[in-house]
């Protein structure tokens, strides 16, 4: 068996979007995702230029081979662009075997662990009470778990409040938008939200919330502490995560569940988060982590420490991420909770998919292979269009984290 095409398919349905898709000679395609928010272009590239040339010939079946060949054989490691790129060939493959093997991908994994995937929701809004609203919005369509970020009083904008209610897009412009923020308000105001949501809803739902890399190691363990009465059942990105011991600091002074990985590629950027269980989260997600092959080994490293997936599932990873993720997330032992950011209706008749919500869960179906496609003429009508993610800077025009 031999891969005689492969192609990468950039499209832009409301946001861009980078597939590779696998062709070979006995007709069975594999589709992957590659999409890295803001640098599209440059995974576009590191595979049409760099990895496509060396993938045509080469046998489908042999996966791990391939994922080696690309890691090891690129001599220049890791990166958010290598591993993209990487993912999206490996989630391709996994495709094809799952597919030639006539059974959906968790099956070849090891089969279900559960019946569905349980998945949060993302309630937004202006203030407090808009976001309490929302909160109930989540509720009523039958989500268990709904992560809840608001506008802050006296910032101009702040993370995870979007234009409209159920499609947060952070990538807004042709170059990046330029935010302020000030940690002293955020730390003042994000109790009260969570106090008037446990006072709206009781205890019932699972309440989750990002702090996306702003505060410093010693903050974070105030909020934490701050925050413990309400039960959350995370706190996302409490700190930069590149001094993975800034984690241990966080740790003395909080029991809060503590999420980090969406930016992470590598088990090299978790493991001593995961072996000091600094963590009780691993989010890093199937396109960021090299595919299918190496979250593996990320996962079940953390399962030897307890630790859970709770893979990240924003808009801007395709719907063949969340495709393969389901897979992941319904065989994974040591699975937690997967992001569920709904698509358009745009970007869902770009990727046919056979996953469907229901009662708070997502089920990713029973068709083989991942169950996400692309429809190549759906995917032409949408030119690529130049989309940055935000800058922050402090009010004193320092640069900060956005
Ligand atoms: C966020 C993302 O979903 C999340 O947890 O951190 O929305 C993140 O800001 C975007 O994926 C960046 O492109
Ligand atoms: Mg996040």
């Amino acid at each position: 068996m031999r891969i005689d095409a492969a192609k990468v398919i950039v499209t832009c349905p409301g946001r861009n979007f980078v597939t590779v898709k696998i062709m070979t000679d006995q007709g069975v395609h594999g589709v992957g995702d590659a999409t890295l928010n803001g640098r599209e272009l440059s995974v576009a590239s590191y595979l049409q230029d760099h990895l496509l040339p060396c993938l045509i010939g080469r046998d489908p079946r042999r996966i791990e081979d391939i994922w080696q060949y690309f890691y090891r054989g690129a001599y220049w490691r890791r990166g958010p662009v290598t591993m993209s790129a990487i993912a999206a060939i490996d989630m391709a493959l996994w495709d094809i075997k799952a597919k030639m093997g006539n059974m959906p991908l968790y099956d070849l994994l090891g089969g279900k662990s559960r019946e569905g995937v349980l998945v949060y929701g993302h309630a937004n809004g202006a203030d407090i009470e808009e976001t309490v609203d929302e909160v109930g919005r989540y509720i009523g369509l039958g989500y268990r778990a709904i992560r809840a970020q608001s506008g802050i009083p006296g910032l101009a904008a702040a993370y995870g409040v979007g234009r409209g209610k159920d499609y947060y897009e952070p990538a807004d412009a042709a170059l990046p938008t330029e935010t302020l923020w000030d940690t002293t308000k955020y730390l003042n105001f994000v109790p009260k939200l969570f106090d008037r949501l446990r006072d709206r809803y009781g205890f019932e739902h699972h309440l989750l919330h990002d702090v996306h890399h702003r505060l410093r190691p010693i903050e974070a363990g105030r909020l934490g502490k701050m925050l413990e009465p309400y039960g959350l059942f995370w706190l996302e990105d409490a700190t930069p995560a590149e001094n993975q011991e800034a984690f241990r600091l966080i740790r003395q002074h909080t029991t809060i569940p503590l999420a980090v990985g969406e930016v992470f590629n590598t088990v090299w950027d978790c493991k001593d988060l995961i072996q000091n269980q600094l963590i009780d989260y691993i989010r890093t997600p199937v396109v960021r982590a090299g595919g299918i092959t190496h979250l593996r080994r990320i996962a079940d490293l953390a399962a030897l420490y307890q630790v859970q997936t709770g893979f990240h599932g924003a808009t801007d990873l395709s719907p063949v991420t969340m495709g393969a993720a389901l897979h992941f997330d319904s065989w994974v032992p040591n699975f937690g909770i997967q992001e569920y950011m709904r698509h358009t209706p745009e970007t869902d008749a770009v990727f046919p998919h056979a996953y469907h919500f229901a009662d708070g869960y997502l089920h990713p179906g029973d068709a083989i292979g991942h169950g996400v496609d692309i429809n190549e003429a759906e995917a032409a009508k949408y030119p690529y269009k130049p989309a940055y993610l935000p800058v922050a800077r402090l009010e004193d025009g320092t640069m900060f984290n956005w």
